[in-house]
């Protein structure tokens, strides 16, 4: 098992909370942050902005214990460039606590965005979790409750009441779950969001269970991703952590274990959230990366998470790169992760979810985020995106699949839109590309409709396949 070290209490109140200094980090690479070292991601979208939560980890190199008094907000309107907008909160926030400001995580409410803070009380026991609530994402946040929300007091509370996620249901139920020494926890939050609405339960079906849950919900399934470290496919060893997820279909489960999404990663720790943003699916993590990094010198990085078509989480790909630009709306934004993809055929044994789940291959033979055929159909097949309302679109952008075997680039390709009751070339369309190894572009004259199609042409006695086809909006 892994050895926590218990920091020291800091016991006078720390420097008020830095003010509103803005630096941006222009980094689009993972870590995200080399300036200084961050941990335990938490990411929120609030309109065309995605945050991120953050801890500061400040141990000096050798020492290993956490050593952690802040909590810092990063933003970005792309997922790729941040913007550093300093430290938002502290332990200062709680004068009823005194050290540790480990993981958390926002929740916004009626305008308002509580922060729940795994922070080390001043009362008997050791980490509790606390509450404080700011106007905007951005703060100023103040304690909200006067006292500790869970604490070892707390009925049924965890063995380390730490890492809180929360989670709020379509119907406005809120949820709070946390935990960590295998211990997971959950209650109902009243509407106020800082005291529990009935008792609290023990989540069952999370797997080897460790710390660091994160919740989140799609398509009408619930998730529920956390840290593990056992070694049954999880770790090389139980020093580390990898993120395993489960599922279930109410937000209190019960919940069934469904793999891992996050291998280990270069520190022990291992913590992370989960965040749609501009129709791509984002994992947020940290690890020991950056420049004099460790178990206590994390940063946060940030890469894309990719879901097959049963609803299942690929395994994360770890870059240093981190993800593409993928700027808020409007022009230039891919319209293609929201669209729902059809198709004249595919073949049994690839998806079509391959077409539009946001990824950049490295080659035309990279099924690394899976891979759209139409083998044994030749002649003229087509794939084709819906959206629910229209669409205006100048430009698309296709990968083309080859797998050197039946499935080859296409002869020749053509883009088409629904006009309302058939389908017709868009106009002013320029060369449908069918180049391998890279993004074709074609551009034509700007078309509202809520239905394009790409057509695609085989050579002789081959088939065509397509990794990714972007549409972007004019
Ligand atoms: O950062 C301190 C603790 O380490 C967090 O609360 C855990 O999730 C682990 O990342």
């Amino acid at each position: 098992m892994r050895i926590r070290h218990r920091a020291v209490k800091v016991g006078a109140a720390l420097a008020l909370v830095a003010s509103a200094v803005v630096s941006p980090t222009a980094s689009a690479a993972n870590p995200i942050v080399t300036g200084y070292y961050t941990a335990d991601p938490a990411p929120l979208v609030v309109g065309n902005t995605m945050y991120i939560y953050a801890g500061r980890d400040e141990a000096a190199v050798g020492n290993n214990n956490f050593v952690m008094r802040e909590w810092r907000v990063l933003s970005s309107t792309d997922a790729a460039t941040w913007t550093d907008h300093g430290a938002r909160a502290n332990v200062a926030t709680f004068p009823w606590a005194g050290a540790d400001a480990w993981a958390s995580e926002v929740e916004p409410r009626n305008g308002k965005y509580y922060w729940y803070t795994s922070i080390n009380g001043n009362g008997p026991g050791w980490m509790d979790i606390g509450v404080a609530v700011g106007d905007s994402p951005l703060g100023p946040f103040r304690d909200a409750k006067g006292g500790p929300l869970i604490s070892d007091s707390t009925p049924n509370s965890s063995g380390l009441n730490i890492d809180p996620t929360v989670f709020t249901d379509d119907d406005g139920q809120a949820y709070l779950y946390w935990g960590g020494y295998w211990g997971a926890r959950a209650a109902k939050l009243k509407p106020n969001m800082i005291e529990l609405d009935g008792p609290v339960v023990t989540p069952q079906g999370l797997a080897n269970f460790w710390e660091a849950p994160w919740m989140f919900k799609r398509n009408g399934l619930y998730y529920m991703m956390y840290a593990a470290n056992d070694t049954n496919g999880c770790v090389t060893s139980s020093s580390y952590a990898c993120q395993r997820y489960a599922t279930a279909t109410s937000p209190l489960g019960p919940w069934t274990h469904r793999g891992v999404v996050l291998d280990q990663v270069s520190s022990t720790t291992n913590h992370a959230g989960v965040v749609q943003f501009n129709g791509q699916w984002y994992i947020v993590y940290h690890n020991a990366n950056a420049p004099g990094g460790g178990n206590f010198r994390r940063s946060v990085a940030v890469d894309l998470l990719h879901f097959n078509a049963d609803g299942t989480m690929r395994k994360v790909v770890q870059t240093t790169a981190g993800p593409p630009p993928n700027p808020s709306g409007g022009t230039g934004t891919n319209l293609g992760p929201s669209a729902t993809a059809s198709t004249s055929y595919v073949s049994p044994w690839e998806t079509l979810a391959a077409v539009n789940n946001g990824g950049t291959p490295a080659n035309s033979g990279d099924r690394s985020n899976l891979a759209y055929g139409n083998w044994p159909e030749r002649g003229t097949q087509w794939v084709e995106y819906t959206w629910p309302t229209a669409k205006s679109v100048n430009r698309v952008s296709t990968y083309w699949f080859d797998d050197d075997q039946g499935i080859d680039l296409p002869a020749s390709c053509q883009v088409q839109y629904w006009n309302g009751s058939a389908y017709v070339d868009v106009p002013g369309q320029s060369t449908c590309g069918v180049a391998g190894n890279t993004f074709n572009t074609t551009t034509f004259t700007t078309v509202d409709t809520t239905r394009l199609r790409l057509n695609v042409t085989s050579k002789p006695d081959f088939s065509t396949g397509v990794l990714e086809w972007q549409v972007f909006q004019a």
